[in-house]
């Protein structure tokens, strides 16, 4: 199968992106750049899965808008827009609704983890969501799609809708397979105060998780108050299996550095986390911190980010109406 190559990936404009957003995703599509076709978006349709405040979303819109761009991808070479402005989400997200199960969705843990324990009173938007991402990536026949550990599952879902639809239809090889691109070293960046948790903007705790935009001694702060342990730093991968929270912190360290964790063991052993902290918040606020200035710069101008947004959803546009001529087809509407 000769497919053409072409990356699909989006963040939610919630607010607050994360070091877990950038290095478990954002990172990855800045590299991918460079040798595929690519689409980035910011997917406030999947934001308002949970009630977002009308005027924050509209900021945050920008703002994330603002973070794809410091962090180094470029405009004019990728297509960058917010999804809602391209309503063939919304008309393909309902045909698939009709090709995916309900079983399949129940299966979802991001769901059961979102509704928490009254899940009669979450949207149905929050349920049906993993179909709206299925949507999001096969509007555009996307091939690949560069992902955190936790969205894995609904890219695997993706999958199994696009064959379903396919074998439906008997339209062989139509939406081709889209397959998850996780990151190499840290695919899944733990909270600060928990190392069982992922690190995510909607945990309450702001010294959970260092927010792209933290200035260096919020930086600082937060890595000092970095749930750890009294043990000196192992020599050896084993030795941390127990201890989720030293892990975590060593796994950021080696990604930043572009290293392998052996790496940093090999150099760290022996060492207590009161010298590897101070190392490691330098580290933060070197990548962090020049990124941060750079999204707070773009802020400063609206009518530029619009004008982005604007440009990419004329492009994505098109590619979308291209695609949807041929689906409204063959589900055999006239
Ligand atoms: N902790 C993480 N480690 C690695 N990757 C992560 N991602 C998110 N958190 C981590 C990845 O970032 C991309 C954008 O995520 P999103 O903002 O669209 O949604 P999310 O996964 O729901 O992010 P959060 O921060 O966890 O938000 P809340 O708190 O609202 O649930 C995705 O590729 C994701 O995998």
């Amino acid at each position: 199968m000769s497919k053409k190559n072409l990356v699909f990936s989006g963040v939610q404009p919630t607010g607050n992106l994360h070091l877990g957003n950038y290095l478990g995703a954002i990172k990855n599509f800045v590299s991918l750049q460079n040798n595929m076709e690519c689409i980035f978006c910011v997917v406030d349709l999947h934001a308002i899965t949970t009630f977002q405040d009308p005027k924050k979303l509209k900021k945050n819109i920008l703002e994330t808008t603002a973070v794809f761009l410091a962090a180094g991808i470029n405009e004019n070479k990728n297509i960058i827009f917010n999804q809602s402005s391209v309503a063939g989400h919304s008309e393909l997200a309902w045909i698939l609704n009709c090709v995916s199960r309900v079983g399949w969705l129940n299966r979802m843990t991001q769901f059961k983890d979102k509704a928490g324990k009254d899940k009669e009173k979450a949207s149905v938007g929050l349920y049906i969501y993993p179909n709206l991402m299925a949507a999001d990536i096969l509007l555009y026949k996307a091939t690949h799609v560069p992902v955190g550990a936790d969205q894995k599952q609904h890219l695997e879902l993706a999958r199994d809708i696009a064959q379903k639809f396919n074998n439906d239809f008997n339209v062989k090889e139509f939406f081709p397979l889209p397959e998850a691109l996780l990151s190499k070293n840290i695919s899944r960046v733990m909270s600060l105060r928990d190392g069982t948790k992922k690190m995510s903007k909607s945990e309450d705790s702001e010294f959970s998780r260092i927010n792209l935009k933290d200035n260096p001694d919020d930086i600082v702060k937060k890595i000092k108050k970095a749930k750890t342990d009294s043990d000196p730093i192992p020599d050896n991968l084993g030795d941390l299996k127990e201890r989720p929270e030293a892990l975590n912190l060593l796994n950021i360290y080696s990604d930043i550095k572009g290293e392998n964790i052996e790496k940093t063991l090999k150099e760290m052993a022996g060492k207590d986390f009161s010298y590897f902290k101070p190392k490691l918040s330098e580290t933060l606020i070197e990548t962090v911190s020049p990124i941060g200035n750079k999204i707070k710069n773009l802020l400063k101008d609206e009518t530029f980010l619009r004008d982005v947004i604007k440009k990419g959803k004329e492009k994505a546009n098109l590619k979308a109406e291209e695609n949807l001529k041929k689906i409204r087809e063959i589900v055999g509407f006239v």
